[in-house]
């Protein structure tokens, strides 16, 4: 068992106020693309925008509303480590539930009379994800394990980067004033690996493919069609967003281990379903991907 984290700061860091001071909303010009206009017109989009297709980023607010979307899998005794510094600027957090036995909800209402909880569709992270996406309320929806391996402060680190102007803020630990406790040897070779793979294939210059700690605006959801149930969640999404043209900013984030109990991923299987999501997206998207570096004059840090 490893002991609570319960002191790392959550601080704004210097490179977040770098990305903040850097960033308007008028960095972003370019009006993002569905990741295939047949697939868009074919679906319901999860929160529709006053125009369809397109972001009015002028109208986001400067103080938005903020969900928090917390998947569970057997997680009572983790909840309180996970949800104990949850910044002031979150209004709403959302627990999705995959059939736990042990008391998972009754420990997320006692730590929070308000919580939602919503009981996942199908099994799985993606699955609980989307579930709890469909549900938020918020200007802005954050992505928050359960197992206590994320400090919450930082929250606040990623809505100030989106309010700064990024449409999609995505966790790194492998940005200065990041880093992982938590992850193997393997592990870390594997997502090396395969950020790699995705950078080649998507154009893009993302440090970190395979984690969970990530924010957006809620009008995103329009363009972003996950719809994989495991935890190949991560790879899908951030191919996803970078083919759709949303404005991306890594965020450094700092990973602890998980304070009690094991890992529900297994290194082989969900890296080989990692592997079929990266082909799947990378097939899909093969006729409609933007080219992301056309625009990427500013700023510094966008990767996508
Ligand atoms: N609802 C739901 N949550 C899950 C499921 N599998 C994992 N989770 C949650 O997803 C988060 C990450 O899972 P974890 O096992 O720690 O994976 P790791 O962080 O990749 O090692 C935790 O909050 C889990 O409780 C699932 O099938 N359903
Ligand atoms: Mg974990």
């Amino acid at each position: 068992m490893n002991s609570p984290r319960i002191d790392h700061t959550g601080c704004v860091n210097q490179q977040s106020l770098t990305t903040r001071t850097e960033m308007t909303a008028d960095t972003f010009e370019s009006p993002p693309r569905p990741l295939a206009a047949t697939r868009f017109h074919g679906r319901q989009p999860a929160a529709a925008s006053p125009q369809p297709g397109r972001l009015s980023r002028s109208r986001r607010p400067r103080n938005p509303t903020v969900s928090v979307v917390v998947p569970t899998l057997n997680e009572a005794r983790n909840l309180p480590y996970a949800l104990c510094r949850l910044p002031e600027c979150v209004t709403e957090v959302i627990v999705v539930d995959g059939r736990s036995v042990d008391d998972t909800i009754e420990v997320a209402q006692h730590l929070r009379a308000d919580v939602r909880v919503v009981r996942e569709e199908r099994k799985g992270k993606g699955a609980a994800l989307q579930c709890g996406f469909a549900a938020a309320r918020g200007d802005i929806i954050v992505m928050l394990d359960a197992d206590g391996s994320a400090d919450a402060a930082e929250i606040q680190r990623f809505v100030d980067v989106l309010v700064a102007g990024a449409d999609f803020a995505k966790g790194s630990r492998f940005l200065p004033g990041g880093g992982s406790e938590d992850l193997t040897v393997i592990r870390q070779l594997g997502n090396r690996c395969l950020t790699g793979v995705v950078n080649l294939v998507c154009q893009t210059r993302y440090t970190d493919l395979c984690y969970g700690y990530n924010a957006f605006w809620r009008d995103c959801l329009q363009f972003i069609d996950i719809e994989v149930d495991g935890f190949e969640i991560e790879t899908r999404l951030n191919m996803v967003i970078a083919c759709s043209g949303l404005a991306v900013v890594e965020v450094p984030s700092r990973e602890f281990c998980r304070v009690h109990g094991h890992s529900n991923l297994h290194a082989v299987r969900d890296g080989l379903r990692v592997l079929g999501a990266i082909v799947g997206t990378a097939l899909e998207n093969r006729a409609g991907r933007p080219s992301v570096r056309s625009d990427e004059a500013r700023p510094l840090r966008r990767v996508a």
